[in-house]
C-alpha cells in the first residue's frame, strides 16, 4: 500500500492548478471525494477543476460544487492531476489523455486492485471510502473542514458503506461521518436526497428487473439480469440501476449477489456484492475486472447463457 500522505499534503500546499477526476459512471464516493477536494483547494485560493467522463447521477446533483463539474478540459493548463477512487488510469474513461498532460499525477484510492499509478499515491484498501482518505489528507494539512466539504465527505462514506450496512463500516468510517455531522451535515436531509428522490418509472423498472431473479448454487448466489430492452421500455439510463443489486443481496442465505447488465456490442457488465465471506474481487479479477472484497465488477463478452455459466463456475469455485 502506498502512503505518500506528507508529500501529497506538500503538493496540495505548494502547487496551484489542479485537475481532478474519478472513474467512469461515478457514484457517491467518487463524486463526494473529488468535490470535497476541489472545494477545499479552491478555498485555499487555488484553481481546481473537476473533469468527469460521465454526468453526475441526478440524486447527487444537490452536492455542493456539483454544478461546477466540467466534461471537457485541456489538461495541459494544470500542474497536477488528481485521480480519486479509481484503480487504474483507464477507468477514468475518455478523459484519461487530459489527466496525463500535467507533470504530476496524484492517486488517492481504496481499491484493493489499485495498480499504484501516479508519481504520488495514497492507497489504503482498509479505508471504507476514498472520502475517508480525502478527510485524512485535509486533516493532515491542518485544514478546517467546512460544511460544504463535510457534506461531500459524508456522502462518500455513506454510499460506499451502503449506509453503514457493509463490512467496511469501520470505526474510522463512523468517526469521519460523526465529525461531518458536527460540522453541519444533516443526516436526514442527505439521506432523503440520496435515497428517496427516485421516479415512479425507476420503481417500475425495479419491478421488471426483480422479475428476473434467480437463486443458484444452492441458494448461496442470488442474481438479477437487466437487458437493454428493459432500460429502453422504461426510458431509463443504466445509472437508474444503482442499488438494485442490494435486493438479491438481502435474501436470507445468499452470500453473493450478482447483477448482469447487457451492454452494446455483445458484452455483459457483471457486478458482484458479497456479504463478507467470499472475496468477489478475486472472481472479478478472473474476468479482467476488479474492485473490493465486498463489491467488484467486470465486463464479460458473449451470449447471456454462456456468460452466466462462466461466472457461476467461477463463483462456485470461490464458494467452495
Ligand atoms: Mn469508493
Amino acid at each position: 500500500m502506498k502512503d505518500d500522505l506528507s508529500s501529497i499534503c506538500r503538493v496540495f500546499r505548494e502547487e496551484d492548478r489542479f485537475l481532478i477526476a474519478c472513474h467512469e459512471n461515478p457514484e457517491g464516493d467518487a463524486i463526494g471525494s473529488e468535490l470535497a477536494l476541489a472545494l477545499a483547494l479552491r478555498r485555499m485560493g487555488k484553481t481546481a477543476t473537476v473533469l468527469n467522463a460521465d454526468p453526475i447521477p441526478e440524486n447527487l446533483m444537490f452536492l455542493p460544487g456539483a454544478g461546477t463539474v466540467v466534461f471537457h478540459e485541456d489538461g495541459s493548463k494544470y500542474n497536477v492531476a488528481v485521480v480519486v477512487d479509481c484503480g487504474s488510469p483507464e477507468r477514468t474513461g475518455r478523459v484519461e489523455p487530459e489527466l496525463r498532460k500535467p507533470p504530476l499525477m496524484v492517486n488517492i484510492d481504496h481499491h484493493r486492485t489499485n495498480g499504484g499509478m501516479g508519481g504520488l499515491a495514497l492507497v489504503d484498501p482498509e479505508a471504507a471510502a476514498t472520502g475517508v482518505l480525502i478527510h485524512r489528507v485535509l486533516t493532515a494539512m491542518g485544514w478546517e473542514i467546512d460544511r460544504d466539504v463535510a457534506e461531500n465527505i459524508y456522502v462518500a462514506v455513506l454510499t460506499d458503506t451502503g449506509s453503514f450496512h457493509y463490512g467496511n463500516s469501520s470505526p474510522e468510517a463512523f468517526q469521519v461521518a460523526g465529525e461531518m455531522i458536527r460540522r453541519g451535515v444533516d443526516p436526514w436531509a442527505v439521506a432523503e436526497q440520496v435515497y428517496e428522490t427516485q421516479s415512479a418509472s425507476r420503481l417500475r423498472l425495479l419491478g421488471r428487473v426483480l422479475s428476473s431473479l434467480e437463486v443458484v448454487l444452492g441458494g448461496r448466489v442470488a442474481v438479477i439480469t437487466t437487458l437493454r430492452a428493459d432500460l429502453a421500455d422504461f426510458g431509463s439510463a443504466k445509472d437508474a440501476l444503482e442499488g438494485f443489486i442490494n435486493y438479491p443481496r438481502s435474501i436470507q442465505g445468499a452470500e453473493v449477489a450478482v447483477s448482469f447488465r447487457e451492454e452494446d456490442g455483445g458484452l455483459f457488465r457483471v457486478s458482484f456484492r458479497s456479504k463478507g465471506r467470499v472475496d468477489v474481487s478475486v472472481v472479478a479479477l478472473r474476468f479482467g475486472g476488479g474492485g473490493h472484497r465486498n463489491a467488484a465488477g467486470c465486463t464479460v463478452p458473449g451470449a447471456l447463457p454462456e456468460v452466466k455459466r462462466k461466472v457461476f463456475d467461477a463463483l462456485g469455485a470461490a464458494l467452495s
